[in-house]
């Protein structure tokens, strides 16, 4: 098992739920941090509560020219980040696809497949020339199970896994890791966003049943990142033990 100890850890979508949780468990194993997001006042708040050194970059990853100006100016000693995870993302609506909003749709396109891209592509040159690195994506079970309403944001998904397999073949040879966490349904914030701050909603998604919790990604990932050098995990699909296959399959009591 490989020591987070004096290793520096980015991570998109830092400010809440699995980012948050990675954040916090990463800190524990004793990471130095770049914590990112467009909320900056979760971002300080985290900050304080790390113990870790930390740097905060305010950051929208839809934003390319924005996304390669600030990862070029981290500071030393942040600046060789070794692990990257591309948390960073949402699903908007349920809508079937013929209803479904267009702007909702560029929003998830933006979000999850382009902004992944532009901080892989920001931080993947420096992790080959040091020949040390891993880049750890969010898909997701929708990336590979279809559900109604599913449309679009499944579809990124799938782009996050086939880019995540592809990535994965362009660095064979180095010591730089890929690997792709798909979780199915874990009770963070994503349905309050998807549903639009709907809290009563979002809620009955996860009612009379136990979903996954951040911290259990958090502690799938960290798993990840520590096995050793030679040993590349390429994706990890998980689910909560009360789900079946798509979110309409659900043990409730
Ligand atoms: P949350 O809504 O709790 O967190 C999402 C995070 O993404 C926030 O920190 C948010 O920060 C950030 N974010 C959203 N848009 C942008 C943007 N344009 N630029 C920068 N940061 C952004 O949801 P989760 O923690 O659940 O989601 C994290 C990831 O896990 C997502 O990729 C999601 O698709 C994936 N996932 C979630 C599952 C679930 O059931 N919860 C299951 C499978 C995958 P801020 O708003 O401050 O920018
Ligand atoms: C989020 C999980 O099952 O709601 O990626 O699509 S699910």
């Amino acid at each position: 098992m490989q020591s987070l100890q004096g290793r520096t850890a980015l991570i998109t979508g830092a400010g809440a739920g699995i980012g948050e949780a990675c954040a916090l468990l990463f800190a524990k194993e004793g990471a130095r941090l770049v914590l990112t997001g467009r909320r900056r006042d979760r971002l300080e708040a985290l900050a304080a509560k790390v113990g870790v050194p930390s740097h905060i970059v305010e950051l929208d990853v839809r934003s390319r020219s924005g996304v390669e100006s600030a990862l070029a100016a981290l500071p030393a000693p942040f600046a060789e980040v070794d692990i990257l995870v591309n948390n960073a993302g949402l699903g908007l609506g349920l809508e079937p696809a013929q209803s479904a909003s267009m702007d909702d749709w560029e929003t998830m396109i933006d979000t999850n497949c382009k902004g992944l891209v532009y901080v892989t592509r920001a931080l993947l040159p420096g992790m080959v020339q040091r020949n040390r690195g891993h880049i750890v994506n969010m898909g997701s079970i929708a990336g590979t199970f279809p559900y109604p309403g599913g449309n679009v944001y499944g579809a990124t998904k799938a782009f996050v896994h086939q880019f995540s397999q592809n990535l994965k073949s362009d660095l064979v040879g180095t010591r730089v890791r890929v690997t792709d966490v798909e979780p199915g349904m874990v009770e963070t914030e994503f349905s309050i966003v998807r549903f639009r701050g709907d809290a009563e909603r979002a809620n009955k998604v996860y009612e009379g049943m136990e979903p996954l919790v951040a911290a259990d990604i958090a502690d799938i990932i960290l798993f990840c990142v520590t096995r050793p050098a030679h040993v590349n995990l390429n994706v990890v699909e998980v689910m909560p033990a009360d789900q079946g296959f798509g979110p309409t399959l659900v043990k409730r009591r």
